[in-house]
């Protein structure tokens, strides 16, 4: 005979199961939807929605001269044999973070391509939100239709446009027209949240 103890256990069994079954399911299928969706779309109110893969987003200068976007809403990207960019927390992150700094070197290095279109012609000022665990993964490198063009470190500086090498602003002269722009890992265990783009000097994210 079972006890009035066992009887409720089961009862609260029964009551729980569909619960957890259908907790699993729901985070299951949000999984699946990430997988499926695995590009995001920036709107310029900053909501994020998520489109099918074969979606080209281009990323359109505003009237106000500026190009702005998530690193993870990336048109594509590509690995290395050794590392890879992961999205972490909406952060993208060169993993693993092995101690590897491949400085100018973008030939063999995961990277990130972005299809912007840019209306207003002249100098353009670019802007980047990154950090890194220590400052052996604090830099990244960037440029232009597939040419390198300026190395950005983050040394505390969560938005910088500082450059390593020519210790100047990171600027870009573009002329209207469709480009794609590029992130290559430069030191691993590098975080990447936003990228901006202004023609205008004096504008800071
Ligand atoms: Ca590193």
């Amino acid at each position: 005979m079972r006890s009035r103890k066992s009887k409720t256990k089961n009862r609260l069994a029964i009551f729980l199961y569909p619960i957890v079954f259908l907790a699993l399911t729901s985070i299951s299928y949000a999984h699946t939807l990430c997988e499926q969706y695995n590009k995001i779309l920036i709107l310029p109110t900053g909501d994020i929605i998520w489109v099918y893969p074969e979606t080209e987003v281009i990323y359109k200068q505003d009237s106000l001269g500026l190009v702005a976007f998530k690193a993870a809403g990336y048109e594509s990207k590509e690995n290395s044999m050794t590392h890879q960019w992961e999205l972490q927390q909406g952060w993208m992150v060169a993993e693993p973070d092995g101690g590897l700094n491949v400085k100018q070197d973008i030939n063999n290095t995961p990277r990130l391509n972005y299809n912007i279109q840019i209306v207003k012609g002249g100098t353009h000022y670019l802007w980047i939100k990154g950090k890194g665990p220590h400052g052996s993964s604090d830099s990244i490198n960037y440029g232009i239709d597939g040419e390198r063009l300026g190395t950005i470190t983050f040394k505390d500086r969560l938005w910088s446009n500082y450059t390593q090498y020519t210790k100047t602003r990171a600027t870009l002269d573009l002329s209207p027209g469709d480009y794609v722009f590029t992130l290559w890992m430069r030191e691993d265990g590098t975080k990447i949240q936003e990228v901006r783009i202004s023609n205008s000097e004096v504008y800071t994210p």
